[in-house]
């Protein structure tokens, strides 16, 4: 009839889906050797992390065992990880970094 929409309805209800890149968690891990005021270091260099929010996170990972320092797309979180672990080596400290999928 004239008033049917065709497939607008079904156009308006079946959008397509946007789907968005998988997320990767970049974590430190708590170790008995490095210092923190190297941890703090890592956190504001490599992260962009102010001194203050640093030292929070540093004494999480102490504590905890690990934290999660970040929050990327797949090739960032790379990256962080490969500069901090080469970072960490040149300084001959056993600190670890990691990246888990969200
Ligand atoms: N546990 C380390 C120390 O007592 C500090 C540290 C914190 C190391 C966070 C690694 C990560 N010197």
């Amino acid at each position: 009839d004239p008033f049917d929409d065709g497939d607008l309805g079904l156009a308006l209800k079946t959008r397509p889906k946007t789907q968005r890149p998988p997320l990767y968690k970049v974590m430190l891990l708590n170790d008995d050797y490095t210092p923190m005021e190297f941890v703090i270091l890592v956190l504001e260099r490599f992260f962009g992390i102010s001194s203050s929010q640093a030292t929070e996170i540093m004494l999480t990972v102490h504590k905890k065992g690990l934290a999660v320092v970040g929050v990327f797309a797949f090739e960032i979180a790379e990256t962080k990880v490969a500069q901090v672990m080469d970072f960490a080596r040149r300084h001959q400290h056993p600190l670890q970094c990691t990246m888990e999928k969200e």
